[in-house]
């Protein structure tokens, strides 16, 4: 049992913490109402409908004339053509994306000037003068003005969207409109974001992609704990793809705030490309549209047409949901268009079951610090904690994880990796059901709010782990969160020597953790991510045989 002073230990020493509501008091907030169908409108006119007709034609009279029977079968026949026609069409027209509907530029989403609140909307007044002068593809919507100064507006509902946010499309719509990418020859860049790598993997990407050649561009390194040897990341990165069995080409490690390996990424896309067009594609808020601003900002150094490209740039913004549609970007001289994408919605991420309000405190803001526990020695000293055993105790990640420790050595360390803003609390497991019930949206956040911790469904879902601990020097697993962050589990984190045992064995074996998340949110065992500087000392690089090395995409950053 640990000592009092550890039961309501909050991460006090970590000072940093993101404003619940990013929005501007004095701006006023944006008042939705669930709109009748905002309308579109079509820029060109639409491909006209092939008009099929049967032949009429008149077959004359007389004895070789066909009998009203033969005319009858033969129309039936030809109608059975024609149908067949008709559905090869409808395929090949499924097989585009629709460029006849004018979209915003910055979110995708078709203009439309009857709903004002709805995403693509455009003042009329504005819509005719723009349309008048063909500057319509020059139009950014009402909704992405205010993404643009930082207002926090997802209008994704339902089906891994949002629940708590105003539902214009669905996830299930946004899903639709990269359907006809596998049946297109393309080249597919696919991001992931390395702060939530099993979550935004999108394991299924061959549904959309079909087998399309994939470039995979981990985003957001930047984020990675200071010291962090990409090297040791980069292998870790590649083994854990090469796993999925995907078409991968090359694998990229970028930020699009500090534009590391962004040039590599530009690079393979020239050589890759082949006249085709390229799609970006990702789960939501991987950070796809920052991508492509990075991509263009660099590509215009030398490149004109980049250049012109960057006037109308995507939107990026912290919510998942910015983009609507997907997006044609003139980017190269050239065969081929550079198309952004909306971000696909997975349920299995933590942003699936929160309240659109808490969204943005799932962001990271600043580089990553580990927060372990126990906390380090001198932590202890300075916070008068004795006890260095986590054995008995429960621990909050807000109010969205729980991981009861069951059976662990003395001294092994969780190490928390995730957004600044969600604090870590730690009590014994049998006061830890009371405290969640009423700390949970005040203590505990996210959920926040009391009406959304009313709302919220608790922590449905309730694993137990079983990790190996075979090699006390290094972590043995990281247990990954799905859209949120992860924990590293380290064994033993003092010498052996350093505890008075009979028996050595008591070191090696098996952890027991009990790990508790909202219903649909997955949990990943995975082995552990080498960060830091630590990792770069720790981490191992597997011997490969000649085959592997052949096959194993390579890695840039
Ligand atoms: N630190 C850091 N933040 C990034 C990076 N790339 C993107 N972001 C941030 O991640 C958030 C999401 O970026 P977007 O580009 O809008 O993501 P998206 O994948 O286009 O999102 P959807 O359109 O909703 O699917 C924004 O707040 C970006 O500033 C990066 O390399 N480093
Ligand atoms: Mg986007």
């Amino acid at each position: 049992m640990a000592p009092k002073s550890l039961f309501s230990l909050s991460t006090s020493l970590l000072p940093f913490s993101l404003p619940l509501k990013l929005q501007n008091p004095n701006k006023p907030n944006l008042k939705y109402s669930i709109p009748s169908k905002p309308t579109l409108i079509f820029c060109n006119s639409p491909n006209q409908q092939e008009k099929f007709t049967t032949n009429n034609t008149s077959d004359g009279v007389g004895a070789a004339a066909p009998t009203r029977g033969d005319v009858f079968l033969s129309i039936a026949a030809t109608s059975v053509v024609l149908k067949t026609k008709k559905k090869e069409n409808k395929l090949k027209k499924a097989v585009k994306v629709d460029t006849s509907v004018t979209v915003c530029y910055g979110c995708g989403a078709p203009l439309q000037t009857a709903e004002v609140d709805a995403p693509g909307f455009v003042d009329l007044q504005t819509y005719e003068l723009k349309k008048k002068h063909r500057q319509l593809k020059t139009v950014l919507c009402g909704r992405c003005k205010l993404l643009a100064h930082g207002h926090m507006i997802t209008a994704v509902g339902g089906n891994g969207g949002y629940s708590g946010g105003k539902q214009f499309i669905t996830a299930e719509e946004l899903r639709q409109k990269l359907s006809h990418l596998r049946h297109e020859k393309a080249l597919i860049v696919k991001l992931v974001d390395i702060v939530d790598f099993n979550g935004s993997f999108l394991a299924h990407i061959r549904d959309l992609a079909g087998s399309n050649p994939i470039i995979l561009v981990v985003t957001k390194v930047d984020l990675l704990p200071k010291g962090t040897d990409f090297n040791c990341v980069g292998d870790w990165v590649v083994e854990a793809t090469t796993k999925k069995k995907l078409n991968v080409i090359s694998v990229h490690l970028t930020s699009s705030k500090s534009l590391v390996g962004i040039t590599g990424v530009i690079s393979e896309i020239q050589k890759e490309k082949k006249g085709r067009d390229v799609y970006i594609l990702g789960a939501a808020n991987v950070g796809k549209s920052a991508f492509i601003n990075a991509l263009l900002k660099l590509m215009s150094q030398k490149d004109l047409v980049a250049a012109a490209a960057r006037k109308y740039k995507p939107i990026q913004s912290a919510v998942p949901g910015t983009t609507l549609g997907p997006i044609r970007i003139d980017a190269f001289l050239g065969d081929g268009k550079l198309f952004d994408t909306p971000g696909v919605h997975l349920h299995h991420r933590q942003a699936a079951v929160i309240h659109s309000e808490d969204l943005p405190s799932l962001a990271p803001q600043s580089r990553l610090r580990g927060r372990s526990f126990p906390v380090d020695s001198a932590d202890r000293t300075r916070n008068k904690i004795e006890a260095n055993d986590l054995n008995g105790l429960s621990i909050f990640w807000g109010g969205l994880v729980r991981i009861d420790v069951l059976k662990v050595f003395p001294s092994t360390r969780l190490t928390f990796y995730g957004p600044k803003a969600i604090q870590v609390h730690m009590v014994p497991t049998a006061e830890a059901d009371e405290f969640y019930q009423k700390q949970v949206g005040i203590l505990l956040t996210p959920p926040t709010g009391k009406q959304s911790a009313d709302d919220w469904a608790g922590l449905q879902t309730v694993r137990h782990l079983q990790l190996k601990a075979e090699n006390v020097n290094r972590p043995s697993c990281d247990v990954a969160i799905s859209g949120l962050g992860w924990i590293t589990v380290d064994p033993l984190t003092e010498p052996v020597e350093n505890f008075v045992t009979e028996s050595p064995e008591e070191f090696t074996g098996e952890l027991h953790l009990v790990v508790h998340v909202p219903k649909p949110v997955e949990i990943f065992v995975r082995p552990p991510i080498p960060v830091g500087k630590r990792g770069g000392e720790w981490y191992e690089y597997r011997d490969l045989t000649e085959k592997e090395e052949d096959l194993r995409p390579k890695w840039y950053f």
